[in-house]
């Protein structure tokens, strides 16, 4: 929907806020509340009727991997046919038969990749998508991957946030400890160098990285005065989310071995719970991240796709909301909570994923009546239009 000129959105369900109107101006929302109260100075403004139609923040997915080389349909055959993620992983598939896909790719060819990735998203009203590296695992390739990301937000109207992931898996042959010192953090210095790196995460797990060497990237990105993100407690409980919290992270993603001592500290840290439930259906898991314990201690909740080649091939960000109340029963208003105001704390963001004047205007109009249809469909597009602020407001 283009709202150039000033504009007042009237006749709209408003999800997270009281009013039926919304006015812009200048890509950003200039006023809201009920129409019958508008300010005279608006009076002039031109009106587009949204004919009841729900309006919500514009999804964030806050939390992908759609930068990549090829892809992994073999490995889910393997898993179909009984292999364990790990044990793939361990046998030299996995996150690093990805890496030797991406780097056989250049900037181009990574972006073309990602486009349709990118596209299914917008096409669901996306405004803003985090973009992780860490599938190049060493300076160049991971430098190319932030680019492609990057270039993303130059080819659709939507809003990249890099995050550099070098600490994702440990590179065939390496040494883990050798990789993290000569390569991952050599690389994030020089992805900051060159602008590329809106935050800094990494893979806390038996299969990549220990507490002790993501401390080492952590205390890097804190001194280039980055925030950080973590994956942690997916597959195995490992000190990660305790790590994320005691580093002031903006969040710690899956979650699913997190305990309420996690939960406690994550509160404190006020860092996001990223809840990723495409991964845990692509792995068929069955130990479900501690909802209860992050709603009793007051840990915001996100929810995002992991959008990646091996553990959550998934374009689709209302998919993943369905998914988190199915399997996770989180309600349908903390998906929505989840995927707008969360997502945006997730990313450090406080100028979008609201309803509230001074905010950028990243909007959706859903041909639905109430905000929990969108979580209860499975494989339907209600998206009526998508309003984008634009990339300079
Ligand atoms: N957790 C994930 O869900 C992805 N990375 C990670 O650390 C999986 C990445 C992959 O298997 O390619
Ligand atoms: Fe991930």
């Amino acid at each position: 929907m283009d709202v150039e000129a000033p504009t007042i959105l009237t006749n709209a369900r408003l999800f997270g806020t009281e009013g039926d109107a919304v006015a812009l101006r200048g890509g950003r929302i200039a006023w809201v509340g009920a129409l019958a109260g508008l300010p005279a100075a608006l009076a002039g403004w031109a009106r587009r009727d949204l004919g009841g139609r729900l309006l919500t923040p514009a999804p964030i997915d806050c939390h992908t991997h759609i930068v990549h080389g090829g892809h992994r349909a073999r490995e889910f055959e393997m898993r179909l046919e009984g292999a364990a993620y790990e044990e793939i992983a361990r046998a030299g598939g996995g996150i690093v038969s990805t890496v030797a896909a991406t780097r056989a790719a250049d900037e181009a060819a990574l972006v073309a990749a990602a486009l349709p990735r990118l596209d299914a998203l917008i096409a669901e009203g996306v405004a803003c998508v985090e973009v992780k590296s860490g599938y190049g695992l060493d300076v160049e390739t991971e430098l190319r991957m932030l680019r492609a990301a990057r270039a993303l937000a130059r080819a659709r109207p939507v809003r990249v946030r890099t995050t550099f992931l070098g600490a994702h898996a440990v590179p065939k042959g390496a040494d883990a400890d050798a990789y993290i010192d000569e390569v991952c953090i050599p690389a994030l210095r020089a992805a900051h160098a060159a602008g590329l790196a809106d935050s800094v995460d990494g893979f806390c797990e038996g299969i990549a990285f220990s507490p002790a060497q993501i401390a080492r990237v952590f205390a890097t990105a804190r001194a280039l005065g980055l925030p950080v993100k973590l994956h942690a407690e997916q597959l195995s409980h490992q000190g990660g989310a305790a790590l994320a919290a005691r580093h002031g992270a903006l969040s710690a993603d899956h979650l699913e071995w997190a305990t309420e001592a996690d939960a406690a500290a994550m509160a404190a840290a006020a860092a996001v719970a990223v809840l990723l439930p495409g991964a845990f259906y692509a792995l068929r898991e069955t130990r479900l991240p501690p909802v209860a314990a992050f709603r009793a201690h007051g840990v915001a909740m996100a929810v995002a796709t992991d959008c990646n080649p091996g553990t959550s091939p998934m374009t689709s960000l209302l998919l993943a909301m369905n998914m988190a109340c199915t399997f996770f029963r989180v309600t349908p208003a903390e998906a929505l909570a989840g995927v707008t105001a969360h997502a945006a704390r997730a990313l450090g963001l406080a100028d979008c994923g609201r309803i509230a004047p001074g905010l950028r205007a990243d909007l959706a109009v859903w041909d639905v009546e109430t905000p929990a249809e969108l979580a209860y469909r499975i494989g339907f597009n209600p998206l009526h239009a998508r309003i984008f602020g634009g990339p300079e407001c």
